[in-house]
């Protein structure tokens, strides 16, 4: 196991090179989108060369300055001679670009998921921290980089982002620190907002419909779970990408401890969600295969959608009355 850099060896490491390559995890997410833009838009004031690449397109409905660097290149990346920072995931998490990145000559990963070990020459791991953009942002203080308003529409973007609008347990003093001063910038809060968690397509609407009038629940409501299946994405005209968000709906059972949506985002693939309130969801996440936070995480597993469900319930039902995991066959 790789010893952890520390913030300082990270931004010494970066002083060091000229020309970089951003990039972040499958589906981006407004911290993996904050995060690689603020890097851009930090080491292009340096004078470095930086481009910024997802294997995933880049969702539609936010309107951040920048988002139009952000280079989609769904297959045959390679890095070149470039070095590659991974953000907000690990190199393997990178989707379609994966194996070019982590065939990178030079790889640096600033990450604050909880997980097993870093990957790379340079590994800043902390899953103390609330959202990758608030290490980006102390990065950039460290590389004396002068914040402007697009770096603060970034940086802001990613902290909604990843504290659910300052409304998850993850929002601290020092998340609303920074935030504060990123405000002292000209963005517009409320229009963030509304982009990040106000601003759904018709047809995810009535596809939530459908998915809320099938909620299931057991151990009186304390755990709620919701299926959808791939017909119901092609049914509704539902783009299944655009759709993790699904289990932010099913926690909002009052009596909920543990919520959990299956989503089967390609024939045979089921995505897991999974949401608590107090419980180690991120064990159970890791348990069949996955992985993510304490209160926050997710899984994919291949197999029949009901099947899928029935055994994962089963598990996570066993988990919430007695604390343990049951024995898991993928
Ligand atoms: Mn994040």
């Amino acid at each position: 196991m790789k010893a952890m850099n520390s913030l300082q060896e990270v931004a010494d490491y970066l002083v060091d090179q000229d020309d970089f390559i951003v990039v972040g995890h499958e589906n981006p997410d407004p911290d993996c989108l904050g995060s690689m833009l603020g890097l851009y838009f930090g080491l292009t004031q340096l004078g470095k060369g930086c481009r910024v690449v997802s294997g995933d397109p880049v969702p539609q409905d936010l309107s951040w300055p920048g988002l139009d660097v952000i280079e989609h290149i769904p297959t045959g990346f390679s890095a070149g001679t470039s070095c590659v920072i991974v953000v907000d995931c690990e190199p393997e998490r990178t989707g379609s670009i994966s194996e070019g990145v982590k065939s990178a000559q030079k790889l640096v990963n600033i990450d604050h998921h909880q997980r097993g070990r870093g990957s790379g020459d340079i590994v800043y791991v902390n899953p103390a921290e609330a959202a990758t953009v608030i290490i980006i942002y102390r990065l950039l203080r460290l590389l004396e980089v002068a914040f402007d308003d697009s770096i603060a529409t970034a940086l802001y973007g990613g902290i909604l982002g990843d504290t659910g609008g300052f409304r998850h347990a993850n929002t601290n003093s020092e998340v609303l620190f920074i935030a504060g001063e990123l405000l002292k910038f000209d963005i517009n809060p409320s229009a963030l907002a509304r982009e990040i968690f106000s601003s759904q397509p018709l047809e995810f609407l009535k596809l939530l419909g459908a998915a809320l009038s099938d909620l299931q629940t057991a151990q009186g409501g304390q755990l709620v779970w919701m299926e959808v299946s791939y017909e119901q994405f092609q049914a509704f005209g539902a783009d299944p990408k655009m759709s993790d968000h699904l289990v932010s709906f099913a926690r909002m059972l009052d009596t909920a401890e543990i919520a959990i949506v299956f989503r089967e985002t390609s024939p045979g693939e089921i995505r897991i969600g999974l949401r608590a309130n107090h419980l180690d969801v991120g064990s159970l996440a890791r348990h069949i295969g996955g992985g993510g936070h304490k209160l926050a995480s997710g899984a994919t597993i291949k197999g029949e959608l009901h099947e899928v469900s029935a055994r994962v319930v089963q598990i996570a039902e066993h988990f919430l009355l007695t604390g343990e995991l049951n024995e898991w066959h993928r």
